[in-house]
């Protein structure tokens, strides 16, 4: 068989004013249940989804993917990768149930744009039709990156999407944003202070802080400083490869830059492998704070 061929479908008869009421929804349910995760909210996890749930995806023969959903099928949710993440799938489950038309792969993803924009990251230009796809093409385990790892692991691991160093160095600004775990992934605490605000501080902190190696009760190596932030092995490898450097350097300094390189690599990661029909219009969505002046 060749590669799968993942044509997008708009849910019938679905306007653009139909996913901004998605949007609304979950946009409310983030600004409402804002105690989760001691006060970050839901916005870091939720995002981390559509990264999950779009980061199995192989070029090689499009398998994996946003385009499936298979994110809610129990071999993908139960990847020990996806530690954590049932709390943003917990969190989207009565979204699915009012939105009911609407595809798991455009609720992940969806979700991941909402998440976003309300902690005041870019605009996402967004693109419906992902089409929910049977539990047989949920893709195996293994397929999500291993923090424990520098640089080569990085650029070869993402060789798979096609990314260049400069997208990776953009995508994983992303973890300015939320924290990590001790019970989901061995690592423990934040990579800066303003968890649930969007902004360049991963590579201000990344640069600016000092870092010291420590070992994990649960035997990961991170990086901490004496402000409270960490750093994974991955992210620290983005300042050991002058290459990456070149663009922790630029976004560090020029946040609109790293607005601009982040939008454009993550609307490339949710739509990877997907074939959508020439008149699909990209949907740029209201914030709600827009919607309310
Ligand atoms: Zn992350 N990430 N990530 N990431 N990530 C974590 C947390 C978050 C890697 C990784 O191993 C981990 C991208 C790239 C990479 C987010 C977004 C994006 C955690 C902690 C780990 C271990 C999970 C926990 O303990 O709960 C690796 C190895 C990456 C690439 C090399 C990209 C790309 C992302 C989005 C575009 C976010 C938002 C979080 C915070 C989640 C939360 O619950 O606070």
């Amino acid at each position: 068989a060749g590669p799968a061929l993942h044509v997008a479908h708009t849910e019938d008869g679905k306007k653009p004013e139909d996913f901004q009421k998605v949007y609304n929804a979950i946009a409310k349910k983030i600004r409402e249940e804002d105690d989760y995760d001691d006060g970050v909210g839901y916005g870091p996890v939720v995002l981390r989804l559509s990264w999950h749930c779009s980061g199995t995806w192989d070029k090689k023969d499009n398998s994996g993917g946003s385009f499936g959903g298979t994110y809610h099928y129990p071999k993908e949710m139960n990847d020990p990768a996806n530690a954590g993440l049932q709390n943003a799938s917990r969190f989207l489950e009565p979204i699915h149930k009012e939105f009911p038309w609407l595809s798991y792969g455009d609720l992940y993803t969806l979700g991941g744009v909402t998440a976003l924009q309300e902690m005041q990251g870019p605009k996402i230009p967004w693109r419906p039709g992902r089409v929910d796809l049977p539990e047989a093409d949920t893709p195996d385990n293994g397929r999500l990156p291993d923090a424990e790892n520098g640089a080569d692991y990085v650029r070869n691991f993402f060789k798979r999407f096609g990314f260049n160093d400069q997208e990776v160095v953009a995508l994983i600004g992303a973890h300015s944003v939320g924290e990590t775990h001790m019970e989901n992934s061995g690592y423990n605490g934040p990579w800066g202070a303003a968890e649930n605000v969007f902004t360049n501080q991963f590579y201000v902190n990344l640069l600016n802080e000092k870092w010291t190696r420590i070992t994990t009760e649960k035997g990961k190596t991170q990086y901490n400083s004496p402000d409270g932030f960490m750093m994974m092995p991955t992210d620290f490898a983005l300042k050991e490869d002058s290459n990456y450097l070149k663009y922790v350097k630029k976004y560090a300094e020029d946040q609109d830059a790293f607005f601009e390189d982040f939008k454009n690599a993550y609307v490339k990661l949710l739509e990877n492998g997907i074939e959508f029909p020439k008149d699909t219009p990209r949907i740029i969505f209201k914030t709600l704070d827009e919607q309310e002046d």
